[in-house]
């Protein structure tokens, strides 16, 4: 490979002037406006701001296929993703070919115009096949693109009014010609760029230095806080990681800009793209390691790449991405010489100790409250962390009761909470099923429709509670396992759900009949009534189930605090 050197010129974005944009705004109030997704957000600020140039818009018909199939636009440049614009049918048969559209963002302010060149049903499955590598829903992007993206994909150039708003990092957020100006100012004629969405060990630190002083260059850091892999540490936390580990770099070796970047985790294509989006903000060099950008395990349990697919891709294609690849070293912890060494280097092997905690260990460890040693991280990004994701015992979680009428959840419910609030520590919140119906759901029936908006309501502030630290006690019927479940999803984003079926039998309960329903059921005086005239899916796997016939109240909650206990929840 020959030396690189950068050209800092400024490369074309798609924004029109100050005034322009002034004007245009107020035209384009009058015409039909898309509003856009986060992931298209994301996808038109790197178009506007000439981090997807040569990109002139989103992908027309005849580009898309040329990407999809081999990764060039109709005609013949390099670009490995499809930038597309979907919409839904109804939104794509209300325009006509050759219209302006405006483009506006989640509160409505007109981002960009486009005019609608092309308008088609694009074959998915054969995109997730060719871009991702499989139609596999496990695949992050092949969901998004079965699930979440609309049927029809429109395309045609844009034409920039204003960036898209941030409020956060404002001073560390960067265009490609900001970058370039900023090289220029500094002299940099050779950037190292360093791709990351995780935050930042001290092995990472030792590679990108090692990195930047083998190609004799500078090192950007520059993580993707656009959106990433679906459980990632959130980008405000990583953020102020990576600010912790800039401090430990040679003063004006390196700087740290942030990328508005929407990732699909589609590893080699995925790895030339980063590679162009890098040359645009003016880098010579790229980092790319094992497994770049991979998105896990397919619905098999197996990669979806192998893990130098993205380096050999990247290869073949430097030359015309015009960046020139490092790889990755894989560097682990030598303890007898107290340094971070890259593992193909070290030839006494068998004499050393060679450590190194893998991702899965690192959350265990948080999760657990457990030493994470300097040799691994640095102390403020362990505590960083450690403020995000504390251990089990001081996170928020949920209790979510469900059984018949009358089976003895809000009874159970309520030792628990109890229970809870003498051992202190953290706020619980009782959200019964009466009481929510009362507060929060007056105007519902008990209709499926109804009964599944009651069960998201209790969800939706079971969620927010949990993320606040809180416990939440939910004690509703709670009839249909698919609702049951989305409730699960909502709340496993911030902390434990825990599912107790309360499985006293429908005789048992009709038996009690506390409150007088089940006769009135029976004569027909109420309808739609659980387990009478209305399903209850009775819960596949809970994380407990109780049995209320023979057992009494106090020993049925002392189960559940038991469960608690054995999942790290509380500390006995
Ligand atoms: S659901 O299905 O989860 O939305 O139900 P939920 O909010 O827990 O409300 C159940 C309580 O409402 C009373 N009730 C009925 N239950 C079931 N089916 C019908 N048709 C019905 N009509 C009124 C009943 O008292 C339930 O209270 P609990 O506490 O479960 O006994």
């Amino acid at each position: 490979t020959h030396p690189m050197q950068n050209n800092l010129a400024p490369i074309p974005e798609l924004y029109v002037s100050y005034e322009s944009a002034q004007k245009l705004k107020v035209e384009a109030a009058d015409l039909t406006s898309h509003d856009l997704t986060p992931r298209q957000i994301c996808d038109l600020e790197l178009l506007m701001n000439g981090g997807f140039n040569p990109l002139k818009g989103f992908l027309t018909e005849e580009d898309y296929n040329g990407v999809v199939e081999n990764m060039r636009l109709a005609d013949g440049t390099l670009w490995p993703m499809p930038i597309t614009l979907d919409v839904s049918e109804e939104f794509a048969q209300s325009i006509e070919i050759g219209q302006d559209i405006a483009l506006r963002d989640q509160e409505g302010v007109i981002l960009a115009t486009m005019t609608v060149t092309d308008r088609w049903e694009p074959n998915k499955a054969r995109e997730a096949e060719k871009v991702f590598g499989a139609d596999d829903d496990a695949h992050p992007a092949v969901n998004y693109l079965h699930n979440t993206a609309g049927k029809i994909y429109l395309g045609g150039p844009v034409t920039g009014i204003q960036q898209p708003v941030h409020y956060d990092f404002r001073a560390r957020r960067d265009t490609p010609n900001e970058l370039r100006a900023y090289f220029r100012k500094l002299g940099w004629r050779k950037v190292v760029a360093f791709q990351t969405r995780n935050p930042l060990h001290r092995a990472h630190q030792e590679l990108t230095f090692r990195a930047a002083k083998e190609a004799q260059a500078n090192l950007l850091i520059h993580p993707v806080v656009g959106m990433t892999k679906p459980g990632d540490v959130d980008h405000f936390t990583r953020v102020r990681c990576y600010e912790a580990v800039l401090d430990k770099y040679p003063a004006a070796t390196t700087t740290m800009s942030l990328l508005n970047l929407a990732m699909r985790m589609a590893g080699p294509r995925e790895a030339v793209w980063h590679g162009l989006i890098r040359a645009n903000h003016g880098c010579t060099h790229f980092i790319v390691g094992r497994d770049h950008a991979g998105p896990g395990k397919n619905s098999q349990g197996e990669d979806f790449y192998g893990p130098y697919d993205a380096q050999d891709l990247f290869r073949e294609h430097q030359e015309e991405i015009g960046i020139e690849m490092v790889d990755f070293k894989h560097m682990v912890w030598v303890a007898e010489r107290a340094q971070y060494e890259p593992m193909d280097e070290i030839e006494d092997k068998d004499e050393v100790t060679i450590l190194n905690i893998s991702g899965t260990e690192l959350r265990r460890r948080l999760a657990e409250g457990l030493e994470i040693p300097e040799w691994f991280s640095f102390p403020e990004v362990v505590s960083e962390l450690r403020k995000t994701r504390p251990p089990r015992a001081q996170q928020g979680f949920t209790v979510f009761f469900t059984g018949f009428s009358g089976s003895g959840k809000s009874t159970i419910a309520n030792a628990l909470m109890v229970k809870l609030m003498e051992m202190g520590g953290r706020p619980v919140t009782l959200l019964d099923g009466d009481l929510v119906r009362k507060n929060l759901s007056s105007e519902l029936g008990f209709s499926k429709e109804h009964r599944d908006l009651n069960i998201r309501r209790i969800g939706y502030v079971a969620s927010e509670i949990t993320k606040n630290g809180g416990i939440a006690i939910c004690a509703p019927i709670a009839p249909y396992a698919t609702t049951r479940r989305a409730v699960r999803e909502d709340i496993e984003q911030f902390g434990a759900f825990v599912e107790v079926h309360v499985a006293t039998s429908i005789e048992e309960c009709e038996r009690r009949d506390r409150k007088g329903l089940y006769k009135l059921a029976r004569e027909g005086k109420i309808k739609e009534f659980t387990g009478i005239s209305d399903p209850y899916d009775v819960p596949a796997n809970p994380e407990l189930r109780v049995e209320t016939e023979g057992t009494d109240v106090d020993n049925c909650a002392h189960q559940v605090i038991l469960k608690l206990e054995s999942m790290g929840l509380i500390k006995a």
